[in-house]
């Protein structure tokens, strides 16, 4: 089997970049763990950033994103048991981000890769990458029982965190940096209306809450939970009651609570591995950063490496030149850097950390009514929030 890039992984990075390259005439083959079924019943991000939504069109995939999606002009930050509105169309100069649920994305990439004919291997096992720093690279997995070798040119490992691309590149080669947090979110998805418009985040002693949405009848909601419960710690009952708890009077007063179509907790975690290139192997996505997803940019930073990293293989392929390649790593990692500050930023303001005491709740505190008092400060979350512009 051969093809010129062998993509490991089919979240949106990897699938986002299959559509990609189709659209440039550039075959490609995916190679996923799991069965298409598990991939496509994954619920995680909401919100996508224009730029997100603007290669989701190169791709020939946008439309049902701008048509369905729910263009929010601002969010809602609760802190002191008010709510207080960030205008994030205006303070960003006209920017908007658009809710639309990764679930979706990956729904519109899936038909779109099915109706180009590309060739997508779902339940690989034991994926292997081999001689990513010589000229002939491969890519292996067993499937039905046999072992089937992959050759290409070159490797996108957008296989996620904890997938096989990384750990395939020498220890000595990789520099990693991590902050992990004594927190996760605890999730509930629900076939309620949303109790507000615009998302809300909500800064309260009893921890941190979300109110997001997929649309007008489909509601998101996480609360920020201890990072050694477990799911099963929690009913339903007791999620829409603490919920109720960390809102103010009039958000308590509007939530429908209902049954949950899913319920999971996710872990905090800030890390980047650099570089993001090692030979023929790129990576891209959750497979060389993660983000706390605080400031909503996991997805989309996903989105912008891959949209370098298509600009590197089409100048590779179209014009014959390696600069794209060469500078992939550094031009990914300046906008990774940034959205990984304001991720921390955004998690560090908006979450209760007992081991601060009651000096760091203060200063949290202090910092919210500067941020909704200043229109500089909240120009700042605004112009993050919707994405900084790609470098
Ligand atoms: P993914 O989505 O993890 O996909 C990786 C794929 O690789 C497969 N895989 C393997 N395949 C072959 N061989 C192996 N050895 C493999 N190991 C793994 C996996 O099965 C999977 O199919 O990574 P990708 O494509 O880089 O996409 C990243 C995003 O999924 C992620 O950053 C976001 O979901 C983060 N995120 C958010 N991002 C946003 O931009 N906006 C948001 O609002 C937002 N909210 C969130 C989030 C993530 C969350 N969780 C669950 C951590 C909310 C939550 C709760
Ligand atoms: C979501 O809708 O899942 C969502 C929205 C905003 C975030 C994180 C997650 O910051």
């Amino acid at each position: 089997m051969r093809t010129p890039i062998a993509i490991i992984g089919a979240g949106p990075a990897g699938l986002l970049l299959g559509q990609l390259l189709h659209t440039a005439g550039i075959d490609n083959v995916v190679i996923e763990r799991q069965t298409a079924e598990h991939v496509r019943s994954r619920i995680r991000a909401g919100v996508l950033e224009q730029t997100t939504l603007d290669l989701l069109d190169r791709a020939g995939v946008g439309r049902r994103a701008r048509e369905e999606g729910l263009p929010p002009d601002g969010i809602e930050l609760l802190f002191e048991g008010r709510r207080h509105r960030i205008d994030l169309h205006r303070l960003s100069g006209g920017k908007r981000v658009m809710v639309y649920g990764q679930t979706e994305v990956t729904h519109d990439l899936m038909e779109a890769r099915a109706a180009a004919g590309l060739t997508s291997v779902y339940g690989a096992q034991d994926v292997q990458l081999h001689d990513i720093d010589g000229p002939h690279p491969s890519v292996s997995f067993f499937q039905n029982g046999q072992r089937t070798t992959l050759q290409c040119d070159f490797i996108a490992g957008c296989d996620g965190y904890h997938g096989a691309s990384r750990r395939a590149v020498p220890a000595a080669a990789l520099r990693t940096y991590e902050k992990v947090y004594p927190f996760g979110w605890l999730g509930v998805l629900a076939d309620v209306p949303p109790v507000s418009d615009e998302l809300i985040y909500a800064h309260t002693p009893r921890g941190f809450a979300l109110c997001s949405m997929r649309s007008a009848t489909r509601s998101r909601y996480y609360l920020q939970v201890p990072a050694e419960q477990k799911v099963q710690d929690w009913t339903e009952a007791a999620f829409w009651d603490e919920l109720r708890l960390r809102l103010d009077p009039e958000a308590r007063e509007r939530l429908v609570s209902g049954p949950a179509l899913e319920m999971s907790i996710a872990p905090l975690r800030s890390f980047v591995a650099e570089p993001m290139r090692f030979g023929r192997l790129f990576l891209a996505g959750d497979a060389a950063h993660i983000v706390p997803p605080t400031g909503a940019k996991g997805l989309n930073l996903a989105a912008s490496d891959v949209g370098f990293l298509f600009d590197a293989l089409t100048d590779h392929y179209r014009e014959h030149s390696t600069a794209g390649i060469d500078h992939y790593s550094q031009r990914c990692l300046q906008r990774v850097w940034r959205a990984e500050r304001f991720s921390w930023w955004f998690t560090s303001l908006m979450h209760h950390f007992p081991e601060t005491g009651a000096f760091g709740q203060k200063l949290q505190e202090a910092e919210l009514g500067y941020l909704v008092g200043s229109e500089a400060a909240a120009a700042a979350l605004a112009e993050n929030y919707v994405g900084l512009p790609l470098a």
